[in-house]
């Protein structure tokens, strides 16, 4: 993976003007500085340096199977380049084709979030697999909470009428995070949406292809017993609270939407 960003032009670059790509001083070193821990090789263009800095980065992405960071400056991107000599050298490969291949074939099944991700990742991730696929069904299941930071694209899901399948597990709020800390906190709420609108919100109401439904019964079991809501002490409106497992909308549960 090469994250290529663009930037302002070398000669404002040189006037250490306070503009984007800089933190407001002007420097405009601090990204490619930031990304030093988590990329293999990085490269700051110029007309001078392009054609080698990015085969060296490249190499170093590709042999090492880490990530990369090309910072191309606006003026970089268009001046006249000599194209490299030679190709790219040759890289032995180590790896053991069997094993590449199970990966292969487990990767083309799963996009998951590694280790630990940000919410909200999958949704857009979901329509990058079904792009790059196409004709293959993409499943995604997503909480609510996640689903409700990228729920926009829905939207180009709908509109390129991707084969997909968006299950929502509508569960009233972060619930993982309840059962970490804060189980009747408010901030593990979140504002509840009507889901089975989304096709239509999205400019597809009118496409027999999408279809939203709710899944009846699902969540059935709640760990416990419903509570009122309570008064804030503070002397704002009456909260619920731990609505996760308990308010009558997460029986209806599950929400979907696909084609
Ligand atoms: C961008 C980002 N913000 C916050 C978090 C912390 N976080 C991890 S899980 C989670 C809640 C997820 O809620 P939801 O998607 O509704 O899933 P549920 O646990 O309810 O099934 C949060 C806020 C995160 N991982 N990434
Ligand atoms: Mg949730």
């Amino acid at each position: 993976m090469v994250h290529i960003v663009g930037a302002p032009a070398l000669a404002t670059q040189a006037l250490r003007r306070p503009i984007h790509h800089s933190l407001g001083d002007g420097e405009f070193g601090h990204f490619m500085a930031m990304h030093t821990a988590i990329t293999c090789a990085r490269a700051a263009l110029t007309p001078g340096n392009a054609v080698a800095e990015i085969d060296r980065v490249l190499i170093e992405v590709r042999d090492r199977r880490l990530p990369g960071y090309l910072l191309v400056p606006a003026d970089v991107a268009q001046a006249p380049a000599t194209p490299a000599a030679q190709p790219l050298p040759r890289h032995t490969d180590t790896t053991d084709p069997d094993a590449l291949d199970a990966f292969d074939a487990a990767r083309r099944l799963l996009a998951a979030g590694p280790l630990w991700a940000s919410i909200g990742y999958t949704l857009p991730a979901l329509l990058g697999a079904c792009t790059a696929q196409p004709g293959r069904r993409g499943v995604l299941l997503i909480g609510d909470g996640a689903a409700q930071l990228t729920v926009q694209e829905l939207a180009t899901v709908l509109q390129q009428r991707l084969p997909a399948v968006v299950v929502v597990v509508d569960n009233d709020g972060y619930t993982v995070e309840r059962a970490i800390h804060g189980a009747d906190e408010r901030y593990n709420d979140i504002t509840r949406w009507d889901w089975t609108h989304a096709p239509a919100f999205f400019g597809a109401g009118g496409d027999p292809g999408a279809h939203c439904g709710r899944a009846a019964g699902g969540l059935r079991r709640r760990r416990r017993a419903p509570r009122a809501a309570e008064p804030d002490p503070g002397g704002g409106p009456p909260r619920r609270r731990a609505r996760t497992a308990r308010h009558p909308h997460a029986r209806a549960g599950t929400s979907w939407c696909s084609r």
